[in-house]
């Protein structure tokens, strides 16, 4: 078993950060360092996936319901339009490699994130 991701250990409530949603599958949480008005990341429950392209090709349906449960929070937290953001690879700007997506609502400056 490969040590737990920080994004593991928030879910399992060891370090602390609230749970604005989940399914069976997917949790969502504020990122810690917004960089949008609205900044949330959606994550998959298991971290057996690195990165998007992982994910896609192991479980597209998961992939699915991370992109619905984004649909789902930039709706409650913001007008319902939003960015999705995976960075894949050091050089791209990921840090945590449990894949994530970025949802960014708001008026945007920036165009990297993470
Ligand atoms: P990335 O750079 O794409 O791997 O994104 C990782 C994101 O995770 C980064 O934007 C900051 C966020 N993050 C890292 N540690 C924590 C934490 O302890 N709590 C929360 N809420 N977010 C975190």
């Amino acid at each position: 078993m490969s040590e737990p991701t920080i994004f593991t250990r928030i879910f399992r409530g060891e370090i602390p950060s609230e749970i604005l949603a989940e399914t069976d599958n997917v949790f969502a949480i504020r990122d810690i360092a917004p960089q949008a008005p609205v900044h949330l990341l959606v994550i998959p429950k298991t971290q057996q996936y690195r990165d998007v392209a992982e994910l896609a090709a192991g479980d597209p349906a998961l992939l699915a319901e991370m992109v619905a449960l984004a649909k789902e929070l930039a709706a409650t937290h913001a007008n319902g339009e939003f960015r999705l953001v995976f960075n894949s690879g050091e050089t791209a700007g990921q840090t945590v490699f449990h894949v994530h997506a970025h949802v960014l609502c708001g008026e945007l400056t920036e165009t990297s994130v993470g």
